[in-house]
């Protein structure tokens, strides 16, 4: 039986086995040509008879000079077939003199496989090193998440518990403040997945009974309003970037280079082999989505590799609900605020929106307002609780603003981020009044971006 198509390789190794194999997995052909003189004639001729069955041609270590005469062959026999060769050596901007449609650098190849597999193999390691220390929990895990939490934070908390079930792990989840985001409190609203709200009393005490405590989509105690400073967790995994050697005492994973918690979770209950419930899919889902504002800020090859799957598994229903989750009459109104209180200054924003129910709500007005024309970075203020909450955003691919967050406001109060978005909070009562303290907040921005 004729198939539709083929493989054929020509190369100075006929045993390649593996890759025959590969190709027969898929429905394909393939065919195998040791290279010599007799198989040049032989391998053409084969292209002539049957030229209609090759798809692609590839030309593995091979003379260049026999190449470039096969190539050329091959291309007057029939132009549709793919050419590839994979040499030792191409020079930099090399135009190759054959009809090669491309050329492969063997070192390249070698090097892109190479990476792949170690990669490969930290991320299952590391799935391990977490299986183990959850493992050896004599007792419980108390897992924080950070004060007004995201979706990113509580899909992977629930991830989280998920691996402590099933290592027989007694497992609870924590949080201060509120459900900052509508999507969070429209999640919570319609799944049975219990977080206990802690505050400042509350949590001395759970923090005296429990075995082991987790950080989750935070690293650092300091970054918490209830948590007190100096508390030291047993693990922490994270995605923000961070210019502190943060450590925990077992198990530490802190990966910027990602774009949420959320991933990270995915790989590791894929690698444990654990089934990721609609429910929890659609959490790790939006959670990657909001986490990195709809797939288009911080987003990584890793966060692109299980989406897929978490979109096949995630309960459509739950992804409906949230996708479309309302919008609290507050922010509408700090956006209002924050609209007419625009400054400018050289394609940079800032804005001040008085009062805020929400902290997010700033990031959610950052992200709507750096969509104006001309703009590349805006820092949006307002105040909660007795602190000026920035949000900064920017478009521009040289500045760093996570990186500007913490130099300006590391000596007045704390800053961080992302490359593309970044955060910061001022103690009010570092000021004579607000309106001084908003000048003083812009300033520091204005330095560290011009
Ligand atoms: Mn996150």
């Amino acid at each position: 039986m004729r198939r539709e198509s083929m493989y054929v390789i020509y190369s100075n190794n006929s045993d390649l086995e593996g890759f025959q194999e590969m190709v027969g997995v898929r429905g394909k052909e393939s065919r195998v040509y040791k290279s010599s003189e007799a198989k040049d004639k032989e391998l053409l001729d084969f292209a002539r008879d049957r030229y209609r069955d090759i798809d692609a041609l590839v030309f593995l270590d091979i003379e260049r000079e026999e190449l470039i005469f096969l190539s050329e062959k091959v291309k007057e026999i029939d132009s549709d077939i793919y050419q590839l060769a994979v040499l030792e050596e191409v020079k930099k901007d090399e135009k190759l003199e054959s009809d090669l449609d491309d050329v492969v650098r063997k070192e390249e190849w070698v090097e892109t496989f190479l990476f792949k597999k170690l990669e490969d193999y930290f991320s299952k390691r590391k799935t391990r090193e977490l299986r183990r220390t959850v493992s050896s929990i004599r007792g419980d895990l108390s897992i924080f998440i950070h004060d007004d939490p995201d979706l990113d934070a509580i899909a992977s908390a629930m991830a989280l518990e998920k691996i402590c079930e099933n290592e027989e792990v007694e497992v609870k989840t924590y949080f201060a403040g509120s459900f900052g985001h509508p999507e969070t409190e429209m999640f919570m609203e319609n799944t049975d997945f219990i977080i206990e709200k802690i505050d400042e009393d509350s949590v001395n005490e759970i923090l005296k009974n429990t075995s082991r405590i987790a950080f989750v989509d935070f690293a650092e105690a300091s970054l918490s309003d209830t948590i007190p400073d100096g508390v030291d967790p047993d693990m922490i995994i994270d995605h923000h970037q961070t210019n502190k050697d943060v450590r925990a005492k077992q198990y530490t994973e802190l990966r910027s280079d990602v774009g949420a918690a959320s991933t990270l979770m995915t790989n590791h209950l894929l690698q444990l082999d654990i089934d990721i419930p609609p429910v929890l899919a659609s959490a790790l889902l939006v959670g990657i989505r909001i986490d990195t504002n709809d797939y288009t800020k911080n987003i990584s090859p890793s966060d692109y590799k299980v989406i897929p799957y978490l979109n096949a598994v995630a309960d459509k229903d739950i992804l409906e609900v949230l996708e479309n989750s309302p919008i609290y009459s507050e922010t509408f109104s700090a956006m209002g605020r924050a609209i007419c209180n625009r400054e400018f200054k050289d394609g940079v924003m800032t804005s001040f929106c008085g009062d805020i129910s929400h902290k997010d709500d700033i990031a959610e007005i950052a992200n709507f307002l750096l969509r104006e024309r001309d703009i590349h970075t805006v820092l949006i203020c307002g105040i909660k609780d007795d602190k000026i909450q920035m949000s900064a955003r920017s478009k521009d691919l040289q500045l760093n603003v996570g990186k500007i967050m913490a130099k300006a406001y590391s000596e007045v109060g704390e800053g961080g981020g992302h490359p593309h978005a970044g955060g910061g909070e001022v103690d009010l009562n570092e000021f004579t009044d607000v309106d001084n303290a908003v000048k003083e907040v812009k300033k520091r921005f204005y330095d560290e971006v011009f």
